[in-house]
């Protein structure tokens, strides 16, 4: 075991649940786990790239993940729960990284419905959970929960194409000696207790706390064509399903669920 492994596997909760394969480039760590799944791996697989030649974002979006200012990592799950439910991993992980985020470098980072984190108004971490449906029912063969955080700035600042919305935790070069690998121990010790009560009360109410969206004006766009333009509404709430409850302008209100809009928010 190199340092960095040690490093993760003494500072996790469960060593035993989680199998490590820490790797200096993939093409996508999501990718990696899914074939894992697969092949049959049991739940638990995690792997951590150093960076990553094709990330992904949701809906065919992409995922910037240089080299050494970030953490991406996937974990191989195999929940036993409709796919339909899938909202809860992701609700599970955007928790469980908020709170590992603060508890360890003390900054203030929030949930922005439904998949990411903010700080400062920045965008810092964003969650890709994908599931894979068995040939029977509508459970989840196996599920891949992906999460990736821009720890510093890269060299030369991040991509252009994000440069006006995305952040880090640090400034360049005040990232403590194994940050990356306290964090990702940490995420995981925090969401293994979530995941393994997805439909619990605690879930929720840590949620709600940790969302920035409540009782902010925000543009609802539904189809992802670039031409579309957002149609103004202001968030009332979480419900208990994970879904956003808006009004719109004509006062009409709706609960959004994930998948179906993208959101812009005017802070
Ligand atoms: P998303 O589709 O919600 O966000 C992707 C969008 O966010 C992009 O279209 C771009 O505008 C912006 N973006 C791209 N890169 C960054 C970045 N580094 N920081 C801030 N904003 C960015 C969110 O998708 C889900 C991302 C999951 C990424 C993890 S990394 C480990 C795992 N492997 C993998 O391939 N994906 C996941």
């Amino acid at each position: 075991m190199n340092r960095n492994e040690q490093l993760i596997m003494n500072a996790l909760d469960q060593p035993d649940f989680i199998r490590l394969d820490l790797r200096e480039e993939a093409d996508s760590t999501n990718r990696i786990a899914k074939q894992m799944g697969q092949d049959g791996a049991p739940e638990g697989y995690l792997v951590i790239a150093d960076r990553q030649t094709a990330g992904r974002g949701r809906l065919g979006r992409s995922f910037s993940s240089p080299k050494g200012t970030g953490l991406y990592m996937s974990l191989l799950l195999r929940p036993d729960m409709p796919a339909s439910e899938a909202v809860r991993i992701t609700a599970a992980a955007a928790v469980a990284a908020a709170e590992a985020v603060n508890a360890l470098s003390g900054a203030d980072a929030g949930v922005k419905w439904v998949n990411d984190l903010y700080l400062n108004g920045r965008k810092i971490c964003g969650i890709l959970t994908e599931s894979v449906l068995g040939s029977n029912g509508d459970k989840p063969e196996y599920a891949v929960l992906g999460i990736g955080i821009n720890l510093t700035e890269p060299e030369g600042g991040f991509d252009a194409s994000i440069a006006d919305k995305a952040g880090a935790i640090w400034k360049r070069g005040e990232m403590p000696d194994g940050f990356r690998e306290r964090l990702a121990a940490e995420i995981v010790n925090r969401f293994l207790p979530y995941y393994r009560n997805l439909f619990g009360a605690e879930l929720l109410k840590r949620y709600r706390e940790l969302s920035v969206l409540p009782g902010k004006e925000v543009l609802v766009y539904r189809t992802f064509a670039e031409k579309e333009e957002g149609k103004p509404a202001k968030v009332l709430g979480i419900e208990e399903d994970f879904g956003l409850l808006v009004r719109f302008e004509d006062g009409t209100e709706e609960v959004l669920s994930t998948g179906e809009v993208s959101l812009k928010w005017k802070q």
